[in-house]
């Protein structure tokens, strides 16, 4: 085996995003494209000498090629070993448990997450850092830096290696470690959850479903629900992962995963129901006739948290990202502990596990975890509702009705406008960003502007800055929106608009979402024009 050194001119578009680098497959294909990024990780993290490495993805379009690849690559560049999972796939939240379990350093995962798949659609790649979690910026925009300059990659020169059968094979000077993608991530789960409890539950004939959108899911669904928790068979759905995820898009929201909300709103509706993306990060968490927001999510997963054997200790802190509604932060008012607002996207709540300070994260966007990984885990949430549930007995609804009562509601949507023109997108933006001092007094839509802001945070563990992360406008009586544009698309710009609005009346909790939000939608369009400046009159996606 050889090792081939090719050169490569540098990619100036490798500018990791929110979650890792994606673009569309096609641009992956390009001859180098991958290779220069992969070389540029290894480089920019210290080289791969004598390391070891995690590798999975979702197994989407390009998955089975990108690993080998990889593997390559790392033997190439003197990697000592790399865990890999069987057939080269590992949910997101499986890689992260590796990697602290097999306190390796880092890995790479393969996936564009809730982004459809295929040769016409998306890719991705991403480092995370030895503690699990995807990397910080200081490291994302060492590999920029490095990616886009003229260099060479490394890569043994070989056929491919087998990797569907579990253990230990050499590549080159490197150790190529198979696993069960499953195993160690199920063992994990059972550690945090009463498993005796959820399986008697099941026992009883408290019915679910589980939708895996044809994405990484599915084997890990199976195996917990159907055959650790005795949930019946055909709990899971769409469990066979395809690398087109069956030509849908693998986002749990109530857009994408039509047919299970239809379910859980029909007349037959199981007990309970839950889906995952691509990746097995997010949750989408509904009850029989009850959607819940992620928002709410989780806040009622906060508020009974400790009915988990995990988590019988309590909780240290929740943090939420700041598009993300204020529902968590009232339990932890409720509880004594603090809560913490931080920038979109999970690499920002890193700092925050690792030294003790928050325990349960989440995001508005169907994403919640906990300090048992370094990611947002999809199963983990579904375990832990379904530990609520078991524990207190009570239904979905009646819990979301409860958790209303004690600390009010907050009414949450988010409205996205997909594939804008970029140029337009950034000038709206810019436009709203410099027209922020002389909001504050004005009066919109009956309501009076009380502060707006370009948020901007500071790590409290290791003090590095970001800023320009979401623009927003608050009102008065604490109703707000929110201004970002995506980081993670792969065409054109996406505008992402958070809505909130707090009730603490009882009486007034049952009201149909938007129609709770229109003042705040109708102020929203007045300052920021979305609909005057793109002619959008309706939002792509709502959730
Ligand atoms: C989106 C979500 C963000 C999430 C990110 C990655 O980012 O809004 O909350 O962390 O996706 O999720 P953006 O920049 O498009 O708004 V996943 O499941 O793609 O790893
Ligand atoms: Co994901």
């Amino acid at each position: 085996m050889q090792i081939a050194t090719h050169r490569s001119p540098g990619f100036p578009d490798q500018k990791p995003g929110t979650s890792g680098l994606r673009k569309k497959t096609r641009v992956f294909l390009t001859p180098g494209y991958l290779e220069n990024f992969v070389q540029a990780i290894l480089d920019a993290t210290g080289g791969a000498g004598g390391r070891t490495y995690v590798l999975g993805g979702d197994g989407r379009y390009f998955n089975d090629r990108a690993v080998q690849v990889i593997l390559r690559m790392a033997a190439a560049n003197g990697a000592a070993r790399v865990i890999v999972g069987r057939g080269g796939i590992l949910s997101t939240p499986a890689a992260s448990n590796l990697i602290r379990q097999r306190a390796t350093d880092g890995g790479i995962i393969l996936s564009a997450s809730h982004n459809p798949g295929g040769i016409d659609e998306d890719f991705g790649i991403k480092f995370n850092t030895p503690n699990g979690g995807p990397a910080p910026e200081s490291v994302t925009e060492a590999i920029f830096a490095r990616a886009r300059e003229t260099g060479e990659f490394r890569i043994l020169e070989t056929q491919d290696i087998d990797l569907d059968s579990l253990g230990e094979t050499t590549l080159g000077g490197m150790t190529v470690e198979v696993v069960d993608p499953v195993a160690g991530y199920a063992a994990l789960m059972e550690t945090l959850f009463d498993f005796a409890a959820i399986r008697a539950m099941f026992a009883a004939g408290f019915t679910m479903r589980f939708d895996a959108m044809h994405a990484v899911t599915g084997p890990y669904a199976t195996d917990i629900l159907e055959g650790r928790l005795g949930a019946a068979p055909g709990t899971v759905i769409n469990g066979t992962p395809l690398p087109d995820f069956g030509g849908g898009h693998p986002d749990p929201n109530p857009t994408w995963a039509a047919t299970l909300m239809d379910e859980m709103m029909g007349p037959d509706a199981p007990d309970f129901g839950a889906a995952s993306d691509g990746d097995g990060d997010r949750n989408m968490i509904v009850g029989r006739g009850c959607y819940v927001s992620p928002s709410d999510s989780l806040a009622v997963l906060a508020e009974h948290a400790a009915v988990a054997p995990g988590y019988a200790r309590g909780l240290a802190g929740v943090a939420r990202s700041m598009p993300t509604s204020a529902a968590a932060d009232r339990v932890a008012q409720a509880l004594g502990i603090p809560a913490f607002e931080t920038p979109t996207g999970w690499k920002f709540f890193g700092n925050l596990l690792d030294a003790g300070r928050a325990t349960i994260c989440g995001e508005e966007s169907f994403g919640t975890g906990s300090d048992h990984v370094r990611e947002k885990d999809g199963l983990w949430a579904v375990l832990l509702w379904l530990n609520i549930l078991a524990a207190t007995g009570k239904p979905v609804a009646q819990l979301l009705a409860d958790h209303w009562a004690r600390f009010g509601r907050t009414y949450y949507s988010r409205h996205d406008f997909e594939a804008v023109d970029k140029a337009l997108a950034d000038a709206l933006v810019g436009d709203l960003r410099a027209a922020l001092p002389g909001l504050p007094g004005r009066e919109v839509a009956g309501m009076t502007v009380a502060t707006a802001d370009d948020f901007a945070y500071t790590d409290p563990v290791d003090g590095s800055t970001s800023a320009q992360q979401g623009i927003r406008v608050v009102f008065a009586d604490g109703s707000r929106f929110v201004l970002r544009l995506s980081g993670t698309g792969t065409e054109g710009a996406t505008l992402r608009l958070y809505l909130e609005r707090y009730e603490p009346d009882p009486a007034r909790q049952a009201q149909e979402v938007q129609a709770a939000l229109a003042p705040v939608i109708a102020a929203a369009e007045e300052i920021a024009g979305i609909a005057a400046r793109t002619g959008r009159t309706a939002p792509d996606v709502v959730t």
